[in-house]
Formats: C-alpha cells, structure tokens, sequence
C-alpha cells in the first residue's frame, strides 16, 4: 500500500473505497469498543439536542454540537433541556445528552455512543465524557458537506474510554513565539484527537514569553532578541538575521488560553525552565547569574554554560515570586519547572556554589542541582501543585514527590517508577516533533532525527521490563514540539500533522485495537478531515517507506 501510494503521490479514490467501505466510521483515535450497525442517523430541519436537565455544562456542550451541525449539515438543531419544554422527552430523530451515575466504570473520561437510524444518545458519567463522546460524533459527520446533500451519521454502537490519563501535546514558543489566536488553534487540535494535556514551554534561552509583574524586564528585555539563526548547516559559519524578534503572553491573554482549553477540557501546564535553559531572565536580571554577566537573549540554540546561580539566595527568591504569579494562572495540579541540559561549568567555579555545597554538605554539583530542585518543590507543595521536571531532575536525587518526564529515552522514566514517582513518557525516540518525518531531501530544515508516522504509531509508553505495580505510575505520554527551525504557525502545523494523530492513537486506544494498516486506512479521512480544518498538515508519509 505505502508503496502504491508513493507512486502516485496521494491516495486513488478507488483505492480508498475498496479498501473501507465504510470510511465514514474511520474515528481516529480507534474507540476500546465499536460495532458498526445499520443503516444510519439523518440530520434534519426537525432534528432537536436534547440534554438532561441540572447540568449547565451539558447546555454548553450541546450549544457546541448544535454549532457544528450548523456547518456541517446546514441546520442548527435547539438544544432542550429534558423535562423543560414539550416534548419533554427525547424521541425520533433526535439527540440526545445525558449524564449517568451508572457508566462510572468508565470513569471520567469514558462515554457511550449509540448512533441508531431513529435517535443518537451519547451519555457519560461525567462531561467531560460527553465532550470526548462530541469529538466521535464529529468524525461521524462527513468532512466535506455535499452541496444541499442531507447529512447522516452511520450508525455504530461505542462502548469507550482512554487507555492513559496524561495524554499531552507541547509547545515551545521560547525559539519561536506563536500569538494566542494559534495557541488556540494548537489546542482545537489537540481537542479534536481527544488530548487532555497541553504543555507550554514558556522560558529558554531565546525568550522568556509569560509576564511577571514584579520582575518587568523579563518580557520587556528577556522577551526580545537581536536576530535569529538562519538555517544551520554544519559546514557553514553561523548566519543570523539581525531583525529583533520576540513577543510574549500578558497575564490576561495566559488565562484567556486557559479558559479556552478549560472548556475543550484540556489542562495547561506550564514551564518555566530551571535552572537551566535561563540566559533569557539572565540578559534581564544578570545578578541571578554566578558571575554578573552582561548577557544577551540568546540567537544560538543549543546548551548555554550560564545558568541560574544556586549559590544565590535571590534566585531562590526570585524565582518563588515568579512561581508565586504563574501557579495562580493555571487551575491545574502540575507545575512543570523543566530541569533538563544544566550545564555544572559556572557552578563549578563560583565561591558562592562551593560554600552552599559545603554548608549542605553536597558532594558534587549534581547534587547541588537536587538540592536546588527539592528546594524549588518543597515551594511549589506548599502551594498545593506538584512538580514535574526533564528525567535530569533523577541526577543527585530525586524531589520527594516530583513526577517526571522521560525524555532522554525511557529510561529515566522507567527507574522513577521504580521509585514508585509519576512518569509521563515522551521519549526523543518516538515523540520528537521537531524531528524530520519524510525523506531527507524533501523535508524542510528540521532539528536532525528521523520520525516517520510509523514510527509515532510504534511507541509504547508502558515499559514491559516494569511490574504491574510499577506501571501503574505512567500516567501516559506526550510528544513534543521544539521550534527552533518551525518559524510560522504553517510549519508548526506541517511538523504536528499527521504525526499527531499516530499520537493520539497510542494514547488513547487499547493495545489489542491497535493495527497500523488499519490506522494507515483510517487515515484517508483524517487527511480530508485535516482539509476541512484548513490545517497545513504534511504529505511526507507518502514520500518514505513506513
Ligand atoms: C533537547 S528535550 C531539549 C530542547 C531542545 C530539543 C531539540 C529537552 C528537555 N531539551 O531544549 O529544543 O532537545 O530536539
């Protein structure tokens, strides 16, 4: 198949259609349970949403399905509270929402959908199921209306809920700044592949992007820098623009993007990078670093030697009042405070580290680095959240309750299980977006690495070598998306689809439903569902072997 559709570059109709007969029910993620049935559900001018009664949310979610029945069918069925208006009942022909105590086997999460050609009833324990049930109906709704054609659902029964409770999507706007409108769109995507977790990589090197009124000069000098790297090819000196580029969130405009993932249930959680990754807040406030600097924001990528100075009581104090403005914007358990790529040099040289370590008696700089994360949560538990960090967070000791995120394969992950610590998986492996996902030659400028679709779709976050006991500390997994060579929104999109969408099915789908031809079929309709969005997403997995 891959083959074919390399030759001819996209796949042929006739093929699609032997291949699925029946595209329309091609869900991505794939649901735990599904039987497809007969026949199917039309929308018409008389088709009404009802929803149960003493849950605002409901009325919400159902003003959302009657919006995108609007653009998909051409009608915009009423949303009827059950019991408020006559009929006071659901009958044929319509929609039904409802919440019921008795699918907590499913758990929050899990829903039931039954799309029958005389009604639909979609119920969950909770809403957010329900929201999860709505992005199913949304794959039921053809991707492109015919014109004037009615629109019907195939009916099909579904029985569903997530394999993993973290299933997160980054974002890093430090390299390159993304404005709210396409965060937005960012989380639409993730909502649309029932994600539930967008991490928001806040602070690097090249830009500090989250105000923090107490310390001005972080988005006013750390938000801006003198030029950007232009392409980086190792035979050639470095080549900068020299425009100033930058920009950054106003604390309004973060919680206008929480609210906005809050009602597509997706929990944001934020970065701000420690201790390293930091020459951004160092250009504006170079007295938090070891040796004074001066410092500019950074135009290189890479690992910089200037990190925050743990021998520096205002750093810790600094950074408190920074965690004290973010924790308060964002209503969710995990405080992300990085950790990762921390160069020792400066703190290997600087009299002010020496004495600390002495004075806690540490026996080398990594265990200067644990000392400064455990400090740094001990501030964050006494706020009531949890820290996550990069699997560096394990050298020197692990925080009491830190969770951690396994980057560097899954390695890190798998011995903080072990430890009996929270892991999400988004090994560099099998979850780097940045990385190139079609043959060398035709992909743009990328980070170097290789992650074709297929690739995505092979990844395990549970390693096998864990007990049963110990797996259950993996919450789940999560790629990443690292721009310093994605400069547009249009390539930050082009870099997230499809792979995405491969994404979404490991996290959410059981292993026994799993099947990459079928994946590779399903995806005829994600592509003309991606079309449908608007979205530039890649061609590439038609250009390589799979
Ligand atoms: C490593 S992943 C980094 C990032 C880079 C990325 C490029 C991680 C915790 N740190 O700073 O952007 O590689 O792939």
């Amino acid at each position: 198949m891959s083959f074919l559709l390399g030759l001819f570059g996209a796949a042929p109709a006739f093929a699609q259609q032997a291949a699925d007969p029946s595209p329309s029910t091609a869900l991505i993620p794939m649901p735990a349970h599904l039987t497809p049935g007969r026949g199917s559900f039309a929308i018409t001018a008389a088709t009404s949403i009802y929803v149960d009664a003493n849950s605002q949310e409901l009325r919400r979610i159902g003003q959302v399905l009657s919006q995108d029945l609007q653009a998909s069918a051409g009608v915009q069925p009423p949303v009827v509270v059950v019991g408020k208006s006559r009929p006071g009942k659901p009958g044929s022909g319509d929609i039904y929402l409802s919440l019921r105590p008795a699918l907590d086997s499913l758990g929050a999460e899990g829903y039931t959908l039954s799309v029958q050609p005389s009604q639909v009833v979609l119920a969950a324990r909770d809403p957010h199921g329900v929201f999860l049930g709505l992005q199913t109906i949304r794959q039921l709704l053809p991707p492109q209306r015919a014109a004037g054609g009615a629109v019907s659902l195939p009916a099909v029964e579904v029985v569903d809920q997530p394999r993993y409770a973290w299933r997160g999507m980054h974002l890093d706007v430090s390299r390159h700044f993304f404005p709210v409108s396409f965060v937005k769109q960012y989380i639409d995507y993730l909502a649309l592949h029932k994600l539930n977790t967008f991490h928001w990589h806040l602070t690097d090197d090249q830009g500090w992007r989250i105000e923090i009124k107490k310390y001005p000069r972080l988005t006013s000098v750390g938000g801006w820098r003198e030029g950007t790297l232009i392409g980086h090819y190792s035979d050639q000196p470095h080549q900068f623009d020299n425009l100033r580029y930058g920009g950054f969130y106003t604390q309004e405009q973060i919680r206008e993007v929480v609210r906005y993932a809050q009602d597509r249930y997706i929990t944001v959680v934020p970065e701000i990078e420690m201790p390293g990754h930091a020459v951004a807040a160092l250009a504006a406030y170079p007295e938090l670093s070891c040796t004074g600097g001066p410092f500019k924001v950074e135009r290189l990528w890479g690992v910089f030697d200037d990190i925050f100075c743990a021998g520096n009581e205002q750093t810790f104090s600094f950074l408190q009042d920074v965690l004290t403005e973010v924790m308060p914007l964002f209503p969710g358990r995990m405080v992300h405070l990085g950790g990762d790529e921390a160069p020792k040099t400066r703190w290997r040289t600087c009299p002010k580290c020496q004495a600390r370590m002495k004075a806690e008696n540490l026996k080398d700089e990594h265990e200067l680095q644990s000392y400064f994360v455990q400090r740094m949560e001990k501030f964050v538990n006494s706020r009531g959240k949890t820290m996550i960090g990069w699997d560096e967070i394990l050298e020197g000791g692990l925080a009491p309750n830190a969770a951690v995120m396994s980057w560097r394969g899954m390695e890190g992950g798998t011995t903080a299980a072990r430890q009996h610590h929270q892991v999400v998986m988004a090994p560099g492996s099998h979850a780097y977006f940045d990385h190139a996902q079609g043959e060398a030659s035709l992909e743009p400028l990328s980070f170097g690495g290789f992650l074709p679709l297929s690739k995505v779709y092979a990844f395990e976050p549970t390693p096998t070598e864990l007990t049963a006991a110990e797996q259950q500390y993996v919450l789940g997994g999560q790629a990443n998306l690292w721009t310093e060579y994605i400069a547009t929104e249009q390539q930050a999109e082009y870099m997230l689809l499809p792979r995405l969408s491969a994404l979404a099915e490991v996290l959410w789908t059981p292993t026994r439903q799993k099947s990459w031809p079928s994946f590779q079929q399903r995806m005829q309709q994600q592509y003309r569902r991606y079309e449908s969005w608007g979205a530039s997403y890649s061609r590439s997995a038609f250009n390589v072997r799979q």
